[in-house]
């Protein structure tokens, strides 16, 4: 090895009287080891730290340990279970981990799929099945696994052995439409509900959830809704993972909550896709410089047993210290490397070590394993981590990826792509795992299962059994709640006379009532990143309290007021401080604890409506594969209804990001009753009907007289996204249709006056509660028409609406003009789109819908400009109006300015 690689070149002993002294310390060190207890010894070395601190002697700061096993082998706890039974189930299981994806790869269609996570992976979830995790069963909801998206073949060779899979299953892995089903690539609930809880495969996601999952668990304790247990979210990710954001974005949560119910499992084999994690440093050492500095326990599993001896006699350090300068890159090339190279390169180094190395041979050292591949040494780590109290735990395995597939990618940079095994290899691979396949077969790579009576099987199976049942699993654990009380959702009916009102104070007002309801009360989740008091909503701080599980230590200084910071252990309340994607995964956790804990909590996440589908939407996109339940609520909504904020604020993008999201139904409501009803019918599916849905929908804190819910509107069509608000006051030649969504209602509303007054057209005012609800019921009906020909047609909404509608159409939103576009071709006539296309501005709200071209003149202006078009009226009518009502014709576009 280079000089260059060394990380740390200062010698031991630079002088025998400095040696001496070592020694001395070492053994006093030694002696008060022997004799006193951990505490004492750690008390010891602090008072001897502060001295030296005080004398001017810094330490470098550092939460790094050397580069050993935390857990010495003193400590190790006996193994339960049988390891030589346990192994040739482990040696099963990666077996037909490898030939599903060799044989998907067989296939004409080429779907792919991953060996070398699994492969790197095996021990941690085979030592975790076999000893630790419980599935749920009867009362107790069990632990929640998190699995490693890359490593699903293990977790279906697994169920194949259990019988809960065929052979079939596992011929269609990544074949999900043929026949008999097909296996999903990765973990999702949404393609398979029976078995997967947690998509993890959008790297980072995995992390944040299950931080914000364990936090959800002790809400539910804290405020009586599940009794207190001893579960645990457990998280297996990539070193490579780590690197996202998400990932280590909220370890300080989890430490500041005391999340002892918290355990993460990052399996750390040096190699993410393209090549080393760190290749020139360590990231088990920066990991755990991280973790513990965010007030983790941390735990580390790098040497499997047969360093043990090499570090017993390790009594200079000098082993420890050989470990930890080799940087990532060069122990991924020891780990393939063979013993001649290690010895000469590895203790090479120092005389001292090569000596410590005489007695082996050089097979032996190329054989020595990494801890994560060592039964004992996870066990043991297991066994540490759920006895731990008062913070989480993160068990930091070195492993070896493609671990088993030799010279078919065990520990290279391809690794992780490699899918094809050649003959050779395939019976290579079969041989060291000792699996019971004759030469003649092996190139097909058959899937192996032994019978059910065999030692493996049922021990395999006696081992679930214990531990209360099979995992991965998911199940609908909660019952159909009944329908609220119809009285929660009529308040606004008739309106709110001349009081002005905006539709955030109209749901803040909804989500008051339902929080006090006898029968729903206590379900309700409110979840809020720092925005309380911009909508409104810190009203409910002092009747419901915000959750703290350390309740309130100090008395907050606005105590004396109405809406005071209130913290409480059972507070209802989950304020999560400046961080949407902290808050979406809570809104996760709740949302998908009627699965998870049989609990239907009904989560209603308000924040500011550009930092969620826009800034969170792949957590948003998640909580759909999760099934997850509950409203979104985008507050401060509509590109030119929030004034003076400007271009980073003013939301006019969500509604259509909601659209590709299958299951999220979006409303852009103007009017409270609207919301009542469309929240009313929320619940009614979520929890009543129990579909697989959740919402999205946006307020705004525009302040006008909420109107009576009027006689042309219909329940059916508000939640159908479409219906009549006000027909034109008197009929005329001319006449228009005129749409309005969201505060844009108002626009439409006021466009209705000026046309009819100044250029007598007849207008009729339709409300547009949800584009998206109109386009997916269109392409509905169309792809049935289609499907069916000869058979009579079916009318999409829009067409029922306004099928027999006269005039022009003009349809404006206080969002890009997509949205009516893509419910365009179901109108009877071309409608205008207007909309707020372009970079939003700081002004007022007058002045942003000039700027956007959505006010009531530029509503009339296309009005009249489709009439004229239409030969109803000559063009230099339009032209008349244009200067009549002050348009600039010269004005920039807003889609580019
Ligand atoms: C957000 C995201 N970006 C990229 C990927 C593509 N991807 C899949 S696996 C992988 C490498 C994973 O490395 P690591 O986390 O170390 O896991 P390992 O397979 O090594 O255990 C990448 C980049 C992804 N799944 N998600
Ligand atoms: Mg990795």
């Amino acid at each position: 090895m280079s000089n260059s690689t060394r990380v740390d070149q200062t010698p031991i002993s630079p002088n025998g009287e400095v040696e001496l002294e070592l020694r001395e310390w070492l053994d006093s060190l030694d002696y008060v080891l022997a004799n006193r207890s951990p505490d004492q010894v750690r008390e010891l070395l602090y008072q001897l730290h502060s001295r030296a601190e005080a004398a001017g002697v810094s330490l470098p700061i550092t939460a790094k340990t050397p580069y050993i096993n935390t857990i010495p082998r003193s400590q190790q706890p006996p193994y339960p279970g049988s390891r030589e039974v346990e192994r040739r189930i482990k040696s099963l299981i990666r077996w037909n981990a490898m030939a599903m994806v060799v044989r998907a790869n067989s296939d004409p269609a080429s779907p792919g799929g991953h060996i070398s996570t699994f492969a790197s992976s095996a021990t941690l979830y085979e030592v975790g099945l076999n000893h630790f995790f419980r599935a749920p069963n009867g009362d107790s909801s069990g632990d929640l696994v998190f699995i490693q998206g890359h490593a699903a073949p293990g977790m279906y060779a697994r169920a194949f052995l259990e019988g809960r899979l065929t052979e079939r299953h596992l011929d269609n892995y990544r074949r999900e439409t043929r026949e008999g089903g097909g296996l999903s690539s990765y973990p999702h609930p949404w393609l398979m509900p029976d078995f997967w809880q947690f998509p993890t495969v959008s790297m980072g996601l995995g992390p944040i959830i299950s931080i914000y999952q364990a936090r959800f668990n002790r809400y539910l304790q804290d405020r009586g809704l599940r009794p207190a247990d001893d579960a645990k979210v457990w998280g297996f990710f990539g070193d490579g993972e780590m690197d996202e954001p998400e990932s280590l974005g909220a370890l300080t949560l989890a430490s500041r909550e005391q999340l002892d119910n918290l355990i993460w499992v990052v399996n750390c084999n040096l190699q993410r896709l393209d090549g080393p994690v760190r290749g020139n440093s360590k990231i088990i050492q920066e990991l755990e410089g991280a973790f513990r500095g965010a007030g983790w326990n941390v735990i580390k599993v790098i040497w499997g047993d047969d360093w043990d001896s090499l570090l017993e006699s390790d009594d200079e350090g000098l082993l420890a210290r050989r470990m930890g300068e080799v940087v990532d890159g060069e122990m991924q090339k020891f780990s393939v490397s063979d013993g001649a190279h290690i010895r000469e390169q590895f203790f090479g180094k120092d005389p001292r070590l090569l000596k410590m190395v005489e007695h082996l041979t050089d097979e032996q050292l190329a054989k020595m394993r990494r801890g994560g591949h060592d039964p004992d040494k996870v066990h043991a780590a297991y066994a540490a981590a759920v006895k731990h109290e008062g913070t989480p735990t993160v068990i930091l395995a070195h492993t070896i990826k493609g671990y088993g597939l030799g010279e078919a990618g065990e520990g290279m940079n391809v690794s992780h792509q490699q899918k094809k095994l050649n003959e050779d290899e395939l019976r290579e691979f079969r041989t060291r795992f000792g699996i019971p396949i004759d030469d003649d077969d092996v190139a097909r790579a058959p899937f192996y299962k032994p019978a059910d009576d065999s030692e493996e099987i049922r021990y395999l199976k006696e081992r679930r059994a214990a531990l209360g049942g099979s995992l991965p699993q998911r199940s609908v654990r909660a019952r159909p709640l009944p329908m609220p009380s119809e009285e929660l959702f009529t308040e606004f009916r008739d309106g709110t006379g001349n009081r002005d009102m905006a539709t955030t104070m109209a749901f803040a007002r909804v989500l008051t009532k339902l929080m006090r309801d006898k029968d729903i009360g206590a379900l309700i989740v409110p979840i809020i990143p720092d925005e309380a008091r911009t909508f409104g909503l810190d009203a409910l701080f002092r009747p419901f309290g915000i959750y703290a599980h350390a309740g309130q230590k100090y008395e907050p200084v606005d105590r004396s007021t109405l809406s005071y910071y209130n913290e409480s252990i059972d507070g209802q309340i989950l304020e999560e401080g400046i961080n949407e994607a902290g808050a979406m995964s809570s809104f996760i956790s709740a949302g998908t604890a009627y699965a998870s804990h049989g609990v239907n909590t009904i989560p209603f996440f308000v924040y500011y409506s550009m930092f969620g589908l826009q800034r969170i939407g792949d957590l948003i996109w998640l909580a759909g594969d999760i099934r997850c339940k509950g409203f979104l609520v985008g507050g401060t909504a509509g590109r030119t209804t929030l004034a003076g904020e400007g271009l980073q604020h003013n939301d006019g993008n969500s509604h259509l990001l909601a659209y590709p999201v299958p299951n999220l139904v979006a409303y852009d409501p103007a009017f409270a009753y609207e919301i009542e009803i469309i929240i009313r019918d929320g619940i009614r599916r979520m929890y009543v009907e129990q579909e697989d849905v959740f919402y999205y929908l946006t307020v705004e804190n525009d302040s006008y007289p909420m109107p009576a819910m009027p006689e042309s509107a219909t329940e059916e069509g508000i939640l159908k996204g479409m219906y009549p608000f006000r027909p034109a006051h008197r009929s005329r030649k001319l006449k228009a249709q005129l749409f309005g969504s969201g505060a844009i209602m108002n626009m439409a509303l006021e466009a209705q006056v000026l046309l009819e007054e100044k250029y007598s057209v007849a207008a009729d005012v339709w409300s547009i509660t949800s584009f998206k609800e109109l386009h997916n019921d269109g392409l509905a009906a169309d792809r049935w028409n289609r499907l069916h020909p000869g058979q009579p047609r079916r009318s999409p909404w829009v067409t029922e609406c306004v099928g027999d509608a006269k005039g022009v159409f003009v349809i404006a939103s206080d969002y890009v003009k997509a949205l009516p576009e893509s419910i365009a071709r179901w109108f009877p006539r071309m409608p205008v789109s207007l909309g707020t296309d372009g970079f939003g501005r700081s002004e007022g709200r007058e002045a942003l819908r000039d700027h956007f071209e959505v006010d009531a003149r530029w509503i009339a202006i296309a009005t009249l400009s489709a009439l004229a078009d239409d030969g109803q009226i000559g063009h230099e009518a339009v032209a008349e109006a244009i200067g009549e009502l002050g348009i600039d014709p010269k004005k920039t576009n807003p889609l580019t300015a």
